[in-house]
């Protein structure tokens, strides 16, 4: 554990970029307008019963599809330099397919992109933040492995499309919450329920997906658009909750963020050495033929490995892991991807907590994985694509204030000792649709009205404070603003 200085003022070094970041369900709206075909999360939302807090659905959600410009004009009032949304698939591409681009689609992404560029404002753009298109949900979504054209086809017509434009892309956003949440467990769409099987089969489809989306990149387009491509992990930390739990913290990362960045960012690439180990003993003592976790041939593995500019990460909390010896089949369901790790997990009861019950305050840990990533990866460039907290409904959010203070003053600790960290991005610019916490989580930096058909954006304190944090380059954690006074440009 480090202790994290806490400075009263502290200089935040030049050549870090701050933004702030969206995903396209959970702000457009206009889920069936102008030729947009379903998604799904447009399926999953109206299904009965609704398995939304609230039955709340991304029908309208923030509105953004209409309010762009709005959006853009709080990007300016916070003095961004960039800002990190995501593109709708069944926006762009109705029959998923490239056979049929949607104008309207495109032209709203176009007003976009240049809306920001007007003012200066790099678009960071991810393809893929969990709205895939139903039909190819039908057709197995990512456990079918000809996901990857699928996916690529939609790649190669987006970069025709905005590449002149966007210089930074991330293909896939948390390939571990589309894999474990969506087909593992049911917490995220399809909701497959399918844990030590499809989550894996998902796992191997969605890397190979995006290495081959970044070879066609840096083989077809980087020579004349001249971009960056990476990918969005989530990687929460996991500290051992003993000195005697080390080895059980260690293959909890090692599943947890791992299996996503090990492939890629590892000197010998593949999926980590204890995961495949331990999937292919507990397949076998469990009768099965051959192991759950599916294989990469040495070509893929190759085509992985290297297969990212940068390591895009999201990171939110830490947990503290011990093995538990008395680990039984009630522990965890078996086969799952759980039971395949083997450890136990928990949040320590001192630990400050945001609305959402798995956000705890751990600034420390983000240190530790910063200095983790650094020492097992060579130093990558680091991007931090998501890190935020979650509140009720009120513009006087302290709490929000305290967690980003701490948590890049973590950051810079790790900075300062050598971790490449290249852009900080703040979850989220505005209030939006949490998924299956529907509006009742709050994560923005501006507060959204939902009983407002117009959804008016209010800067919320954490606003002023993250503003005046960009525009001075220094944290200050006695700085209080006057938030009598309107948030300008
Ligand atoms: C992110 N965890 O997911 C998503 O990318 C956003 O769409 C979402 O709104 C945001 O978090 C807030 O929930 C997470 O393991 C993935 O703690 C993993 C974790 C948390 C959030």
């Amino acid at each position: 554990k480090s202790s994290v200085n806490r400075h009263e003022i502290r200089k935040i070094p030049d050549g870090i970029l701050f933004g702030t970041a969206t995903a396209s369900y959970q702000v457009e709206g206009a889920w069936n307008e102008d030729g947009k075909s379903e998604s799904i999360w447009d399926r999953l939302t109206h299904s009965t019963p609704c398995p939304v807090k609230n039955c709340d659905t991304g029908d309208i959600a923030d509105d953004s599809y209409h309010q762009y410009e709005r959006d853009v004009e709080m990007l300016r009032e916070l003095g961004l330099d960039f800002y990190r949304f995501s593109l709708s698939w069944t926006r762009i591409l109705p029959t998923s397919f490239p056979d049929k681009i949607n104008e309207k689609g495109v032209e709203y992404y176009n007003n976009l992109i240049d809306e920001m560029l007007k003012y200066n404002i790099q678009p960071m753009v991810t393809l893929y933040h969990w709205d895939l298109p139903q039909k190819l949900q039908d057709m197995g979504g990512w456990t079918n492995p000809h996901v990857v054209d699928w996916f690529t086809d939609y790649a190669r017509i987006v970069f025709e499309l905005f590449g002149d434009r966007v210089k930074y892309w991330f293909t896939i956003n948390e390939p571990r919450e589309v894999c474990y949440e969506g087909y593992g467990g049911p917490s995220l769409a399809p909701l497959y329920n399918m844990t030590g099987y499809a989550d894996y089969m998902c796992a191997k489809n969605i890397l190979v997906a995006h290495a081959k989306t970044y070879h066609m990149y840096k083989n077809e387009f980087s020579k004349i658009q001249g971009g960056t491509v990476g990918i969005a992990i989530s990687a929460n930390w996991f500290e051992a909750e003993s000195e005697k739990e080390a080895e059980a913290a260690e293959e909890a990362r090692q599943f947890e963020w791992g299996t996503y960045i090990n492939p890629i960012f590892s000197k010998n690439g593949d999926f980590p050495a204890v995961m495949k180990e331990r999937v292919a003993a507990k397949s076998f003592e469990q009768g099965f033929f051959r192991s759950r976790l599916p294989e990469f041939s040495p070509e893929e593995v190759e085509l992985i490995k290297g297969s990212s500019d940068f390591l895009g990460i999201n990171h939110y909390t830490s947990k503290l892991i011990y093995r538990n010896a008395s680990l039984t089949s009630d522990t965890y369901p078996s086969p799952s991807f759980y039971d395949d790790m083997g450890v136990m997990s928990y949040y320590d009861s001192t630990w400050e907590s945001g609305v959402s019950s798995w956000l705890k305050i751990v600034p420390w840990g983000f240190y530790n994985l910063l200095t983790k990533l650094r020492t097992d990866y060579d130093n990558p460039p680091i991007y931090i694509t998501e890190n935020g907290f979650s509140t009720y409904e009120g513009l006087e959010d302290d709490s929000r204030i305290s967690y980003y203070r701490q948590y890049i003053d973590a950051m810079l600790d790790a900075v300062d000792e050598g971790s490449d960290v290249r852009a900080y991005t703040a979850w989220s610019l505005m209030d939006n649709f949490e998924w299956l916490q529907g509006y009742a989580n709050r994560f923005g930096l501006y507060e959204v009205d939902y009983e407002d058909p117009k959804r008016t954006r209010t800067a919320r304190k954490s606003a002023y404070v993250y503003k005046e944090m960009l525009r001075t380059r220094q944290l200050d954690y006695h700085y209080e603003p006057d938030t009598t006074l309107p948030i300008t440009i």
